[in-house]
């Protein structure tokens, strides 16, 4: 609450006008890691932790965005042709740019950022930030764009603006979280189902390891061709598959003299996945927590293991955590190379699981993780100036 008041009056000292102010959460993924641009599924759900944007119109043909967290502006005319430039401006000439080309027209607004997501915590700042800021133009404006086309607007500025070639994951859970629920969604489809996230006995616990992953750095784009590069061998004898979703262990282990072990061991991990996932919707629909910490340990080995895409810190915090009492699995979350791990840990044992966690780390990296207790959450929706929800 105190964050979007501060929100407001900043806004107001700043543009002299009252805005309309738009809440976009970050994401947690129980399980189902880089398997959506595999055409698999996911298990997302939005949380307690936000990037908000405040929009209100202006005359002239001029957007002026002003972001907290990094105490800097800039501004553009939505009228000229957009190109990428550097750092998080690119998200919001990414997202008008994509609206447009949707046959959307923008007119003038004045912004205000803000958000309590920590940046490269895996957490999707990212993601949340276009979820906020293509939901405000779609309001402010009538633009009458759906949730699931604002998530492929921010899809589509991350491919191009960003340069990371993300799966629907982030997008999709920032914009259609429902409190209480994780959302089992099949990315080729894009059907999706509500699963009550059911335990009062249990919270989702994040554990940030203090790296922060930059996924433009290139080795998740490198995974996504590794993939492909996998399928277009397998395809020369099944023609009809089109992505590793089609793709079984059989299958895979026909081709493994034709694939080179890194590739292998990259579509295995997949591969594998996509049974665990399945798994660990039917232990989440019988209340087996047992079950589905089992298929977390399971997935961080794959991540770690096969993928690669975790670092010396996220092993750590997924290994310790599995001495800690009360802990039923804990792995590292998101695209890797740093942010955080997501544990499953009983209520009554959250304090010491956090103080725990966080001595063994210090003693080890000589910093202390940051711990993240969440909620599952709502997704993306303007937040009313006398009701937060
Ligand atoms: C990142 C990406 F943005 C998602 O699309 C997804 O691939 C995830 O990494 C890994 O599951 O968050």
């Amino acid at each position: 609450m105190a964050i979007v008041e501060r929100l407001r009056k900043k806004f107001r000292d700043l543009y002299g006008q009252e805005p309309i102010v738009v809440a976009a959460p970050g994401r947690v993924n129980l399980i189902g890691e880089h398997t959506d641009y595999n055409e698999g599924f996911v298990l997302p759900g939005a949380v307690d932790k936000r990037m908000y944007v405040a929009i209100a119109s202006q005359a002239e043909p001029e957007i002026t965005i002003y972001a907290n967290h990094f105490e800097e502006s800039f501004s553009f005319n939505p009228e000229h042709a957009l190109q990428p430039v550097s750092g998080w401006m690119n998200y919001m000439l990414g997202v008008t740019h994509h609206i447009k080309a949707a046959g959307k027209t923008i007119g003038g607004a004045q912004v205000l950022i803000d958000g309590d997501i920590p940046v490269g915590a895996g957490m999707s700042s990212s993601a949340a930030l276009c979820s906020a800021y293509g939901f405000a133009l779609n309001e402010l404006f009538n633009l009458g764009l759906s949730r699931m086309e604002l998530a492929f607007i921010g899809q589509k500025t991350e491919h191009t603006f960003v340069g990371v070639k993300c799966g629907i994951m982030d997008q999709f859970a920032s914009l259609h979280g429902k409190s209480g629920h994780v959302m089992k969604l099949d990315c080729r489809s894009l059907e999706y189902e509500y699963i009550p996230f059911d335990f009062p006995d249990h919270k989702i616990v994040l554990v940030n390891s203090m790296v922060t992953h930059s996924l433009a750095g290139s080795e998740y784009n490198v995974r996504r061709q590794q993939c492909e590069e996998g399928v277009s061998i397998i395809k020369k004898t099944y023609h009809n598959i089109n992505s590793l979703r089609d793709v079984n262990l059989q299958m895979l282990q026909e081709h493994q003299h034709l694939i080179s072990p890194v590739v292998y061991d990259r579509c295995w991990y997949v591969v594998t996945e996509k049974d665990r996932l399945l798994n660990g919707c039917d232990a989440l629909q019988h209340g087996d927590l047992e079950a589905f910490g089992k298929l977390m340990i399971a997935t961080h080995n794959g991540l770690s293991k096969q993928y690669a895409v975790s670092c010396t810190q996220l092993d750590f915090l997924a290994e310790r955590a599995g001495y800690i009492k009360g802990v039923a699995g804990s792995r590292m979350m998101g695209g890797g190379f740093g942010g955080c791990t997501i544990n499953i840990v009983q209520t009554e044992m959250v304090d010491t699981f956090k103080q725990q966690i966080q001595h063994a780390f210090e003693q080890l990296f000589q910093v202390t993780p940051e711990v993240y207790i969440t909620q599952i959450e709502d997704g993306t929706h303007v937040v009313n100036s006398e009701v937060y929800h």
